[in-house]
């Protein structure tokens, strides 16, 4: 049906939660399309993981389209790269199950994620949002992925799948791959305008901590020039001291290569107002091909409904032969295809 190599095998997902952010974009996307030049790569809009939070179902269905022509603009090609929605291949949600009898209280109970949205959404702590790391688990190891491209906040996440990964292996034989996460050395977490304390989060209800990449230039400058800076001045890069310039140093270094030492030199001179432009105008340029490619695929909804139902065919292939092979290891009794 496809081609497959002896390429390794990169696995990522994101949520069509809202716009992507800056955030998203440093930390994963953008390292997705570098990754496709070298490596066999699959990407899931991760749908199902985004209803652990209440979603507008009209909404929420724009957001998915929304979220694949994003990953399409930043250049990802739908030829070398397998692109797909989760909710259309039901072997993410079969397996997830059959690792959740792996997969202890304990553990889930440890991760960060879980508390810190448990903070945020007190009034819908749902089952979902507690089972969330399985059902990563089970995208990533549903299809035997190496590495896992992923920005510091999922760390954890990748730990508890490997956790798993271990455990079902000694329990039956090698059966998954025990993938390695993928961290970017620069632009793993970006923080948020507002509270530089936070990481930059695209369910922000404050609009003004977060750059879309979908942003007018107009908006990307404003919020620029309103993000928190420190008290003192001086480009001086200490996150402890100085959280805001740091963070904007980092976005600026992630952006054009330099390092945080080069900026640091270059701009000693400069004041705050001026640096906060200079970013900007990195951030504009970096995203205008993107929304000019956003704008016209979003409008080709022939092609995008190609790429969503050959990206779904060529993952379920995948994804069966992985289940099926778990299925007998468990001794589940086997099922005439
Ligand atoms: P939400 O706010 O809905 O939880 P999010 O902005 O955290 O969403 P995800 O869809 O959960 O985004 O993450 C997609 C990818 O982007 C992940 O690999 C994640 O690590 C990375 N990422 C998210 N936020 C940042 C950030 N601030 N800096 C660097 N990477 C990030
Ligand atoms: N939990 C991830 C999104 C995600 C993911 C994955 C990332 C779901 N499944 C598999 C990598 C691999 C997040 O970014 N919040």
């Amino acid at each position: 049906m496809q081609q497959e190599t002896q390429k390794k095998l990169i696995f990522s997902g994101i949520q069509p939660t809202g716009v992507f952010t800056l955030g998203n974009y440093i930390g994963a996307v953008r390292n997705w399309g570098i990754l496709q030049e070298e490596y066999d790569c699959m990407y899931c809009v991760v749908d199902l993981h985004a209803l652990t939070v209440r979603q507008n179902p009209t909404e929420f269905r724009k957001a998915c389209y929304r979220a694949l022509a994003l990953l399409l603009a930043t250049g990802l090609d739908p030829q070398k790269n397998i692109l797909y929605f989760q909710s259309h291949v039901p072997q993410h949600c079969e397996l997830s199950w059959l690792l959740n009898c792996y997969t202890y209280m304990g553990e889930l109970s440890r991760m960060t994620q879980f508390k810190d949205k448990s903070e945020k959404h007190a009034d819908n702590i749902n089952a979902g949002l507690f089972d969330y790391p399985v059902l990563m688990a089970a995208d990533i190891l549903l299809y035997n992925a190496d590495l896992v491209p992923v920005g510091a906040d999922q760390k954890q996440h990748i730990e508890i799948t490997r956790d798993i990964a271990i455990r079902f292996n000694n329990l039956y034989g090698d059966t998954f791959t025990v993938p390695e996460a993928y961290i970017p050395k620069s632009g793993a977490r970006i923080m948020s305008l507002s509270e530089p304390d936070q990481k930059m989060s695209k369910s922000d209800p404050n609009a003004n901590a977060t750059i879309y990449m979908l942003d007018e230039p107009d908006v990307i400058v404003r919020k620029l020039k309103r993000a928190v800076t420190d008290s003192d001045s001086g480009i001086v890069f200490d996150p402890e001291k100085k959280p805001g310039i740091s963070n904007l140093m980092n976005i600026l270094s992630s952006l054009t290569g330099k390092t945080v030492a080069q900026i640091q030199d270059e701009c000693s001179s400069m004041g705050y107002g001026d640096f906060k432009l200079m970013v900007a105008e990195a951030i504009v340029e970096e995203f205008r091909p993107i929304q000019e490619r956003f704008k016209a695929l979003e409008k080709d909804k022939q092609f995008l409904a190609q790429v969503i139902k050959d990206g779904a065919a060529r993952a379920s292939y995948r994804a069966l032969r992985t289940l099926s092979k778990v299925q007998k290891r468990i001794g589940l009794p086997p099922r005439e295809r």
